[in-house]
């Protein structure tokens, strides 16, 4: 049994992401934990809401809550959503936990000691208008490296390129607005990460089996020269983790808090300990401590492509720079953007579909098939609401729903409501066999790979099967010449609804749950061989005829949503 630890990246606790968000991180970061689990695998599948920082405060002021009150209740908000969607996770933790601000703490207390932590007397943008420093999302500008107009202090949205607020050109106060700001003196702390370039360059040079698009950025933050810089670890906010070394305070640095990107990848840390903490779990340390159990452990972590240098320069640092045993990540699956509509989601705007007015409106399988089925993996890919119309009507409503509820009724209104005894499986079924059992290797090796997509497909394929097989064999006409082979015909096909189940949970686990709950068994062992697997299902199994898997979007509900979605969102 191997062991998978698996972490999603974990949402800004400002507000309810859309689906392109879902999509690049949380929902495939569930697939594999589910396939993993499925496989007979351990599994602890982690994620928690990012409660630190700018976005935090600034989101809090607009709601006119206190921000801890605020985080508490958005994270409650998240934590439902994730539960439509039938994201599984081992713990939804925070980031604002004790937990995550000890380790924090204990981080930086031991990069200190590493000689890694410099204290810099810098210049910071202080705002008169506001009273106060303006730091990442509290100030924007352009972009110095694209030009982009509306990047902010810590990141630019167009480039990706990691900033500090006063590298922006002609800036100003996303509070006021105003541009009436002055340089500053004040201390903050730098991570040395130049320090570690070279174990960081050999580090990443060793992942030969990354995506693409992992490594790609990876390397151009490495080696583009100003990419990996030492970067300020602290922040004038009031809210977020103290900054002190250890349990020690830090002389200078009273009132300042650490920067949100050091303590949020500590988060998926400290997350297995709230865990435990939960009572869920009992041993935190053999997942992320080599010296204690963690060395063979399989680490994949699950990201939009904005979050990858974080992932693969900044949090490696933060790992590598503490002298400890700490599991580094073994494998980074990242994403593209999901774009919507002609454009793009946008969460300020109110365009696109946002998670919990999916959940309004259709049950979370219809989302996580069509998500799933079109991860912008290889590149930007695009919701539109007639693919999305088409692919549900077609896949899941006329392939899937369609091959379960024939099978069911013809077996229940010839035969009874128990699997048909007669007949043995023939020529026909031997191929049917032989060709799920290529397609089930194949959706095997995307799953460990995580290809998602290409799994999709694969999985379509073996639900195609099934119905062209049914297609053919038509028992309904079999039936009057030779109910025999009719019966097991019908074997065949209800022995097909539970590997189907088993096979699809991964991509629509409430379906699955009730295909195998009409099929009365609770045996959902992965197979070794579709041979064995299609047998299991014995003559005299009762088994009942589901509710309908899964209902058409018609033409005037999808013009309805679309209108619906443009963007008016507040
Ligand atoms: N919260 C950004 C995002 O939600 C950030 C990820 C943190 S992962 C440690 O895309
Ligand atoms: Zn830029």
């Amino acid at each position: 049994m191997a062991r998978h630890l698996i972490t999603s990246a974990i949402p800004y606790i400002n507000g309810i992401k859309h689906l392109g968000n879902l999509v690049g991180s949380q929902l495939p970061a569930d697939l594999f934990a589910r396939y993993q689990r499925g496989r007979g695998h351990e599994v602890l599948f982690l994620c928690s809401t990012d409660e630190h920082g700018t976005p935090a405060e600034l989101a809090a002021a607009k709601a006119g809550k206190p921000v801890a009150e605020y985080c508490a209740e958005m994270h409650e908000v998240q934590a439902r959503i994730a539960e439509g969607f039938r994201l599984s996770f081992d713990h939804f933790g925070r980031s604002s936990s004790q937990e995550n601000h000890k380790l924090t703490q204990h981080f930086a207390g031991r990069l200190a000691e590493a000689g890694l932590i410099a204290e810099v007397n810098e210049k910071q943008m202080y705002s008169h208008a506001d009273g106060r420093y303006l730091p990442d999302r509290y100030i924007e500008g352009t972009c110095p490296n694209c030009g982009f107009d509306s990047a902010r202090g810590d990141q630019c949205d167009n480039c990706t390129k990691q900033l500090d607020p006063v590298d922006l050109i002609n800036p100003h106060s996303t509070i006021s607005g105003s541009t009436d700001l002055e340089m500053r003196e004040t201390k903050h702390l730098y991570l040395r990460q130049t320090q570690l370039r070279g174990q960081l360059e050999e580090w990443i040079d060793s992942k030969t089996d990354w995506p693409v698009l992992t490594t790609s950025i990876a390397k151009k933050w490495l080696r583009d020269g100003d990419g990996l810089q030492d970067r300020g670890i602290t922040r004038d906010l009031d809210w977020g983790v103290p900054v002190k070394k250890g349990d020690q305070d830090w002389p200078g640095m009273e009132g300042k808090v650490f920067y949100v990107w050091f303590d949020a990848p500590i988060e998926y840390i400290a997350c297995s300990q709230e865990w435990v903490a939960a009572g869920k779990g009992s041993d935190w340390e053999r997942w992320w401590r080599t010296d204690k159990g963690a060395e063979d452990v399989t680490y994949t972590q699950f990201m939009g492509k904005d979050n990858v240098p974080f992932h693969t320069l900044s949090f490696p640092c933060t790992i590598l720079g503490s002298g400890e045993p700490w599991k580094l990540v073994d494998y980074i699956k990242s994403f593209n953007y999901l774009n919507y509509d002609g454009g793009q989601f946008s969460t300020s705007r109110g365009r696109g579909v946002f998670m919990d007015q999916a959940l309004e409106i259709l049950p979370s399988d219809y989302w996580r098939w069509w998500l799933l089925s079109h991860a912008p993996e290889s590149s930007d890919s695009e919701f539109t609401w007639e693919n999305f119309q088409q692919s549900v009507n077609k896949d899941l409503a006329d392939v899937l729903g369609n091959f379960v509820s024939r099978i069911t009724k013809f077996c229940r209104s010839k035969f009874g409501e128990e699997v048909p005894a007669g007949g043995a499986f023939g020529a026909k079924e031997a191929e049917v066999i032989s060709a799920l059992s290529e397609r089930l290797t194949a959706y095997q090796g995307f799953m460990d790979a995580i290809e998602v997509r290409k799994a999709a497909g694969e999985l379509r394929a073996i639900w195609v099967i099934g119905n062209e097989y049914l297609q053919d064999a038509a028992p309904w006409s079999t039936f009057k010449e030779d109910p025999e082979t009719a019966a097991m015909q019908v074997r065949f096909g209800l022995n097909l609804i539970r590997l189907y189940a088993i096979l699809s949970a991964p991509f629509i686990p409430d379906a699955a749950a009730t295909m195998l709950a009409a099929m009365k068994t609770e045996d959902s062992a992965w197979p070794d061989s579709v041979e064995t697997a299609l047998s299991a299902l014995q003559a005299g199994h009762g088994f009942e005829v589901p509710e309908n898997l899964f209902r058409k979007i018609t033409d005037d509900e999808r013009e309805e949503w679309q209108a619906r979605f443009a963007g008016v969102r507040t």
